[in-house]
């Protein structure tokens, strides 16, 4: 009873909508009910593994919590309030949600150089048994259903992807975050995977930045563009990654179309257990 008190209490005193903050197109802190409605939902199913749930204000992380309450999220001397988005990756399944911020849709153009921030936790025992990892948020330049993902390679002139990725726990238990890359210069059919240089400790908040900015396409009609396209990562505050000769495209009609916001684990192997992961504080804005 008490705690429905609290809720009641809390929710009550949540602040209404704000305005964007200057240079930024779009945040999102899952505080507000209608949180989905700038999200573009490709997916019917998006609802089925996703979860608002509030933060824990204080005290360590225990059992009788419930799985679904991330650990509490401090920074700046305060601990966090409100609430996050909680995606379970199900056991023996690889689908935890699809979802995208479009940016002709939400903001009339298409990008060619963006910034995507958010906060991310994994549960403690996110992963534990895995042989491989999965997917996470990042940036899509998918044009044609036949190129960009999937194991389907792209040529420079359909489509594009940079997710995100993460791996199995490394010999500390972290876990290994990058980018996963479907791009002109591809060898393979599956995209490139590149690590950060610091890996995600787990049942922790983690500041994620992503940086990228789309390569110089090429001057005359099937040319190929410059090898100068960036990506670029810092994990809590600190730099952790920079690639800066990438083709990207060789079409200039190929711009950044979304953050695109897929979590699914794999490759081939479902996940063992219930994977659980919490993202909140979602911020999309030009560079600067
Ligand atoms: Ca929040």
């Amino acid at each position: 009873m008490k705690m429905v008190l609290f809720f009641a209490i809390f929710f009550a005193t949540l602040p209404l909508h704000a305005a964007e903050p200057p240079n930024t197109w779009f945040t999102c802190d899952f505080e507000q009910p209608d949180w989905q409605a700038r999200w573009n939902m490709g997916n019917p199913n998006l609802p089925r593994n996703l979860a608002i749930v509030p933060h824990r204000t204080h005290g360590p992380v225990k059992p009788h919590y419930g799985p679904d309450t991330p650990p509490p999220m401090t920074g700046g001397g305060r601990t966090d309030t409100g609430s996050a988005l909680a995606i379970t990756l199900k056991q023996g399944t690889h689908y935890g949600a699809d979802f995208g911020f479009d940016f002709a849709a939400q903001t009339g153009a298409e990008p060619e150089e963006a910034v995507l921030s958010y906060k991310l936790c994994f549960a403690h025992d996110f992963n534990a048994e895995a042989v491989q990892g999965g997917k996470l948020p990042g940036f899509g330049g998918i044009y044609s259903n036949d190129a960009g993902a999937a194991g389907k390679r792209v040529n420079g002139s359909d489509s594009w992807s940079a997710r995100g990725a993460y791996w199995k726990p490394d010999a500390k238990g972290d876990i290994p975050i990058g980018f996963y890359v479907y791009h002109a210069g591809m060898k393979s059919d599956f995209g490139d995977t590149w690590y950060f240089s610091k890996a995600l400790e787990r049942g922790k908040w983690h500041d994620i930045r992503l940086y990228i900015k789309l390569n110089t396409p090429a001057t005359k009609p099937g040319g190929k563009g410059r090898e100068n396209g960036i990506l670029r990562a810092w994990l809590n505050g600190r730099q952790v990654f920079e690639k800066r000769d990438i083709r990207f495209r060789d079409v200039d009609t190929l711009k950044i179309r979304n953050a695109w916001f897929h979590f699914y684990h794999g490759g081939g192997q479902p996940a063992s257990a219930d994977y659980r992961m919490w993202i909140d504080d979602v911020v999309i804005s030009p560079a600067n």
